[in-house]
């Protein structure tokens, strides 16, 4: 970055980039010792606060210790069952963010005009009045040009209060491009729950009574979404069930499991059908949920054919069919040459897996399934699921949850105008649901938004520019694949504001920054997670500590302050929306600042779970202040076979092997384009054709890059104490980033096999620079039997260049400490669900030593 010495200590003074020195890579975290003025007298004795962490998506309720105005520790919250009043090692990560010396600590506005990567910014702080009133004045200018959908707002994470600011602010402001990062994070994991029995989301686990378990490319006792829940049953798991974990890496999972299937990235498809197979010809399909032959014999039979009428299916449909299309040649020795895992290994995990129905556990994640051509091999795995009758079923897997009765946020269909209603009208900047991105979240052509084609639809203005873009909690150029296009992209954006905690790569080419609370800390909101040990919940975040920075609620405070400066300019209705339809459920009372408006939005939206007079099934909470303070509301445990006899909520009501639900959804998608299901294959990049489109099938994985030039397959995974994309800057972080197999603390490693470490000529430590058709980065090389030969597997979390000085090794010069995998992955899609693909081995790879 061609920084002035001048410009730079500009910049370290208003923003604190480099308070504790550019260069320093072990600072001291002096935060908590410094002494307020209230710790001289008074000493308060400290008490135990509920919060919601949001490390992850597990959304876990916690308590947070505040002494003297600070919090130092943090805990499971006691009451909050799914996570059995237990948190994960990232929970107390959240006390060094919070601290960070790096965070931005007032709003600033970039005063270069020209933006890139080697572009300093030159942020200058500037008043909240003077931010809000300039994006208000372009907002103006869109509306007085009729161009209100070259408006966009970008999310990350998010809380429950998203519904104002992602939701209601860009459709009164006319915009249809509010772009979530759902299509980066795991959307195709839920394309194979929803076309076999129609839940888009989170699947929950019976661990407590099952008998086995494959874990496709999950890794959930260090990652993935119940960490708490499955680190606190997983002793009497392991006593009790067997534990497959079929991963191309020895993940913390596969190294305590029974069986680890290093499968060849991308192929895990090939298994998935072959135990299908095996399942139906050795007769260990579960006969109470699936049915039988009418003769009692089992006629599936390698390679023949079966007549549909000679079975009786119970809740599924279209197993024959299944069968026919797409099963009968699967056999273990078929999957063995393409997975490269062993023919005795699959059925050996087959055989075992039956033999345990109905309690028996298929668990599919984004490791498997954020895969080129993944969709159908998350289908396949639900199926399984289908195949041993565990599906809704106790001992297996839960696609639904319980009532948690919150209410809806007000209608705002009443504050759309003419000019915003022709905005909203406008095709979408994200491409989904075009010929080639179906994108199909529930059954709907481009029913997802494809975070990563926005970049795409930037630099090639297609379909159209964007001028104003408000992005809170994300960071995009840094966490999609391809991240030279998302700069490009960024740098070409008229105005663009980041609402953020810590100053990162995006805010690098932000007009305007503003400072947001850490929302485990420091704002009150409603979390409404993600189920686990069978409850569904709700998770309060308080405002544990006041912040000496000067930050505004992104989701709440900042659209009020908006929404009176647009007032003021002649355009009302965003915060006549606010003033008017929120309204106290206890007094009444309307909101008449961001703060009231804050916290009215919270009480009206969780209302039925503290209002001790609304009948509900699950805890019952005597009131608002009770709610805050107990920090979480529990449902009662799920309640099994809610969707068996004809709930399944698909087209036939059954659990679907063949699936008409995405047959009709197919067809609707090819209808809009005037093609073929063939033709959405084809451009979908699948290699099947007619029927197999509507069954889970086996697609061979697909790679970017020539084997000749980039012989090895780059393939990846999160860290332990990833707290998604934004914990590279802790000291705790680095310290104990050997926690995940393989890895050094204090360093980014790309793990390779000494097989192909010998052939290659690269010893331990080595410097190594990983080439892929979409960039390079260069790294230390690792040699590691946990990887396997043929695949290079490297953790993603670090690469930061603009995240802070113990994120980066020279923040001022933007040396990254080790490289972002995003810079090499290509920015390819799994289409049929939209998602941004970025396991299965999509990249080719060559590895040198510098
Ligand atoms: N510790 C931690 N936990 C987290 C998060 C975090 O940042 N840190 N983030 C949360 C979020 S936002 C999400 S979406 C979830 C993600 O949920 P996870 O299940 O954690 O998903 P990933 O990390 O994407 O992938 C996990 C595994 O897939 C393996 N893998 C890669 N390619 C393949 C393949 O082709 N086949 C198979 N079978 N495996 C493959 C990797 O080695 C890795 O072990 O995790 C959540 N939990
Ligand atoms: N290669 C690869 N890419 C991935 C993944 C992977 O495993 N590998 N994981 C993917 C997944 S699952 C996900 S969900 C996405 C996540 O990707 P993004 O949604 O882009 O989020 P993060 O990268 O976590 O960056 C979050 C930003 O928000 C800021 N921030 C932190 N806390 C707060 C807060 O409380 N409020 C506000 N307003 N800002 C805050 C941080 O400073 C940081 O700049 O990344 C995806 N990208
Ligand atoms: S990081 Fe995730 S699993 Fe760990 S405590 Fe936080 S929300 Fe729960
Ligand atoms: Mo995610």
């Amino acid at each position: 970055m061609k920084l002035t010495r001048r410009s730079f200590l500009k910049v370290s003074a208003v923003t604190g980039l480099f308070a504790a020195g550019a260069t320093q890579t072990k600072p001291v975290l002096n935060a908590f010792s410094t002494k307020t003025s209230a710790s001289n007298e008074n000493k308060e004795q400290g008490e135990w606060i509920a919060s919601t962490c949001q490390g992850c998506t597990a959304w876990c309720a916690v308590q947070i210790y505040r002494i003297d105005g600070r919090a130092t520790k943090v805990r499971g919250n006691p009451n909050a069952k799914a996570n059995h009043g237990h948190s994960c090692v990232r929970s107390h990560l959240g006390l060094q963010q919070v601290y960070d010396p790096d965070r931005v600590k007032q709003p600033m506005k970039r005063t270069n005009p020209n933006k890139g990567r080697d572009e300093d910014p030159q942020f200058v702080p500037i008043s909240w009045e003077e931010a809000i009133d300039t994006i208000a004045d372009k907002i103006i200018e869109l509306r007085d040009n009729n161009e209100t959908h070259k408006f966009s707002l970008w999310r990350g994470r998010y809380t429950s209060l998203n519904e104002i600011l992602y939701g209601a602010m860009p459709k009164i402001i006319g915009s249809p491009n509010n772009i979530s990062h759902s299509s980066i994070c795991a959307e195709s994991e839920k394309f194979g729950r929803y076309y076999t029995e129609s839940y888009w989301g989170y699947a929950d686990y019976d661990h407590a009574n099952t008998f086995y378990e494959i874990f496709w490319g999950g890794d959930p006792i260090a990652t993935n979404r119940q960490v708490p829940h499955t680190a606190s049953i997983w002793g009497d798991l392991k006593d009790r069930a067997k534990l497959a974990c079929v991963d191309p890496r020895l993940s913390t999972t596969a190294a305590k499991s029974d069986e680890w299937l290093p499968v060849i990235p991308g192929e895990d498809g090939a298994l998935a059908v072959a135990i299908a197979h095996v399942l139906l010809t050795e007769e260990l399909w579960y006969k109470p949920f699936v049915g039988d032959f009418k003769d009692g014999v089992n006629k599936f039979k390698e390679g023949e054919t079966v007549n549909e009428d000679d079975f009786e299916e119970i809740q599924t449909h279209g197993l024959i069919k299944w069968w026919n299309v797409a099963l009968k040649d699967k056999t273990p020795a078929w999957a063995a040459e393409r997975s490269g895992i062993p023919e005795e290994q699959i059925y050996r995990v087959a055989r075992d897996f039956g033999r345990a129905a109905p309690k028996a556990i298929s668990f599919s994640s984004p490791g498997s399934s954020m895969v080129v051509r993944g969709g159908y091999t998350v289908m396949a795995q639900a199926a399984l699921n289908g195949l041993v009758g565990s599906a809704d079923n106790e001992g297996g897997v839960i696609c639904g949850a319980e009532d948690c009765p919150v209410n809806n946020f007000p209608e705002y269909d009443y504050y759309i105008d003419d000019i915003a209603e022709q905005g909203n009208s406008m095709e979408r900047i994200d491409h989904g649901g075009r010929l080639e991105l179906p994108g199909l979240k529930d059954s709907k052509s481009g029913g997802t938004k494809v975070t990563n084609s926005v970049a795409d639809a930037i630099n090639n203005s297609d379909p159209y520019d964007l001028k104003v873009v408000m992005s809170y909690w994300n960071n995009f150029n840094f966490s999609n694949q391809g991240t030279d296009r998302w700069d490009e992209a960024l740098a070409k954006i008229p105005f663009m504001v980041h609402m953020t905690v810590n100053s990162a790569e995006q805010t690098h080419f932000a007009d305007i920054v503003l400072p947001c609370p850490h929302s485990m800390f420091e704002r009150l909101s409603p979390v409404r997670g993600s189920n686990g040990n069978l409850y569904t919940h709700l998770h309060m975040q308080n405002k544990v500590i006041e912040s000496p920075f000067d930050i505004r609620v992104d989701e709440t405070e900042i659209p009020w302050m908006l929404g009176e400066a647009l007032e003021k300019r002649g355009f009302s209705n965003l915060i006549d929306y606010f003033r008017n339809e929120f309204a106290d459920p206890e007094t009444g009372k309307h909101p008449e600042n961001g703060e009231e408006f804050n916290e009215i939005a919270t009480k009206m939206y969780t209302q039925p779970l503290w209002d001790p007079s609304v009948a509900k099934e699950g805890d019952t909470i005597d009131g608002w202040e009770e709610l805050k303070r107990i920090g979480t509301w529990n449902s009662i445990p799920y309640r099994f076979r809610q969707k068996w006899d004809g709930n399944w909520g698909t087209e036939t009501g059954q659990f679907e092997f063949y699936s008409e639900t995405l047959k009709i959804a197919l067809q609707g998608h090819a209808d809009k384009h005037n093609a073929s299901i063939d033709d959405v294959m084809e451009a979908t990049l699948q290699t099947e054709r007619g029927e197999m489109a509507f069954v889970p099938h086996y697609e061979p994985a697909y790679r970017v890059g020539d084997e000749n030039e980039y012989p090895l397959i780059f393939t990846e995974h999160r860290s332990k104490l990833n707290r998604e994309g934004r914990s590279a800057n802790l000291s705790w972080y680095q310290e104990f980033k050997n926690v995940d197999p393989g890895d050094e603390a204090w360093d980014d490693v790309a793990k390779i096999n000494p097989i192909d470490a010998k052939k290659l000529g690269i010893k331990n430590g080595d410097d190594v620079k990983l080439t892929t058709p979409t960039g390079s980065i260069t790294v230390k090389a690792k040699l590691w039997e946990g990887t396997r030969p043929g695949v290079v597997t490297k953790c993603y979390g670090q690469g930061h260049w603009a995240y802070g000085h113990i994120a980066s090794l020279d923040r001022k010069k933007q040396i990254a400490r080790g490289g972002n995998n995003n810079t090499i992955l290509a920015p390819v899609h799994e289409a049929m669900s939209g998602s941004g693909a970025r396991h299965g081995g999509q990249t080719r790879v060559r590895v040198e030593k510098v």
